[in-house]
């Protein structure tokens, strides 16, 4: 299969998604080609069925906003003309299904019929997408879509509640990629960050509102209080400044690293002892997901599609948004017993392997056919 894909090229986890899927087809024999803005942050190497094409807007002094849609329109027109391309994917409904759907409808007039696939990941739907200014278009877009993917039940379910969707969506959980994931013995990088053997707590973000960081601190303040330990905060974004000012005021900067964007993520995972994800919604939650395919157990609230990956008690706990307690209670449950930890561990693992990007990739391939089989103008 010729198969495009566009999406956001940035670390979140929609662009990862889409980046390693992209990958996983190309190694399969199909030829993808990447469509957007700049190249994906983990799209950085040759390989004979992948292609980047850069969508460029125009700067020109009538322009306040840079209509990017309307570029990405024409370079989707362009590239499934000359690349004879079977199939679009598009990640992140806004402004992505738009522009495939406008960029469809020219198509036709060339006689090419095109079929194209939005995947909801959650945001465009649970904050973005709701918003009147984008409803109308995101609600038209979706039931245009020849085929439509949620990564959860619980995205599905918001989905339908929140918009008037005729289509049937069909849920494809994210996935990992276990020669990339997995635990790897880092342990001169353990004794840099805990030189005294103290537990290593993890959060890896893009400091969001939504991933409501300021519970990850107030939580391992407490677990701080009862067992030795350290945090890393990795990742960066806007609430950033305002967690170190809060460790500051809670006087536990020296025990707490904010180590910015990292790219080798699996080796700081491979160190750590304990995940936290405190979101107010979350539709997958695939940092989470990251980390227990290195043997980390999560600590995660039951926000959105978190319950759909973690099994409280078993690779992890879940707690309501905001029980600080809660959450903290649940570390130092899994933290303080050295046999238990390592129990923890192994469930996280387990329950990574039923994300298996082996277990996940057929599910697209089967999803592409299906949609082709049906391909409507
Ligand atoms: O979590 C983020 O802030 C990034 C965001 C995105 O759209 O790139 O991630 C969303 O998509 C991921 C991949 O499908 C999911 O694993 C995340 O749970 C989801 N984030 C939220 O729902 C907040």
């Amino acid at each position: 299969m010729k198969i495009g894909i566009v999406c956001y090229p940035t670390f979140g986890g929609s662009g990862v998604v889409a980046t390693e899927l992209g990958k996983a087809l190309a190694n399969e024999g199909h030829q993808v080609h990447f469509i957007t803005y700049s190249q994906p942050a983990r799209l950085d190497f040759f390989s004979a069925n992948l292609f980047y094409h850069e969508v460029s807007v125009r700067d020109y002094p009538l322009f306040d906003y840079a209509p990017y849609e309307s570029a990405l329109a024409s370079k989707l027109v362009d590239v499934v003309r000359f690349e004879q391309l079977d199939i679009l994917h598009v990640h992140y409904a806004i402004p992505h299904a738009s522009a495939a759907f406008m960029a469809k409808q020219i198509l036709a007039t060339y006689g090419i019929n095109i079929p194209f696939v939005t995947t909801l990941h959650g945001t465009d739907i649970t904050l973005v997408g709701k918003d009147a200014t984008y409803k109308p278009v995101v609600t038209f877009s979706i039931n245009q879509s020849d085929g439509v993917t949620t990564v959860s039940e619980d995205l599905k379910e918001d989905t339908y509640k929140h918009f008037d969707i005729q289509k049937e969506i069909k849920v494809i959980p994210n996935f990992i990629d276990f020669n990339r994931f997995s635990l790897q013995p880092k342990d001169h990088f353990k004794k840099a960050i805990a030189p005294n053997n103290e537990r290593i707590l993890i959060h890896t973000s893009n400091f969001r509102k939504v991933k409501n960081t300021p519970d990850v601190i107030r939580t391992f303040q407490k677990v701080l209080g009862k067992i030795p330990s350290k945090l890393l905060m990795v990742g960066d974004g806007p609430e950033r400044t305002a967690n170190e000012q809060l460790c500051r005021e809670l006087n536990i900067s020296e025990d707490v690293r904010f180590l910015g964007k990292q790219d080798a993520i699996e080796e700081i995972l491979s160190v750590s002892d304990l995940f936290l994800m405190p979101s107010e919604s979350e539709s997958f939650g695939l940092a989470a997901l990251e980390a227990m395919a290195c043997k980390v157990p999560i600590i995660t609230t039951n926000a959105g599609g978190l319950p759909e990956l973690n099994i409280d008690g078993y690779c992890g706990y879940m707690s309501n948004v905001g029980d600080v307690e809660d959450m903290a209670k649940n570390a130092i449950m899994i933290l303080e017993n050295d046999d238990t930890l390592k129990e923890f561990k192994e469930h996280a693992y387990l329950r990574a392997q039923d994300f298996d990007l082996k277990k996940v990739l057929p599910m697209y391939i089967e999803y592409y056919n299906e949609v082709l089989q049906f391909k409507s103008y």
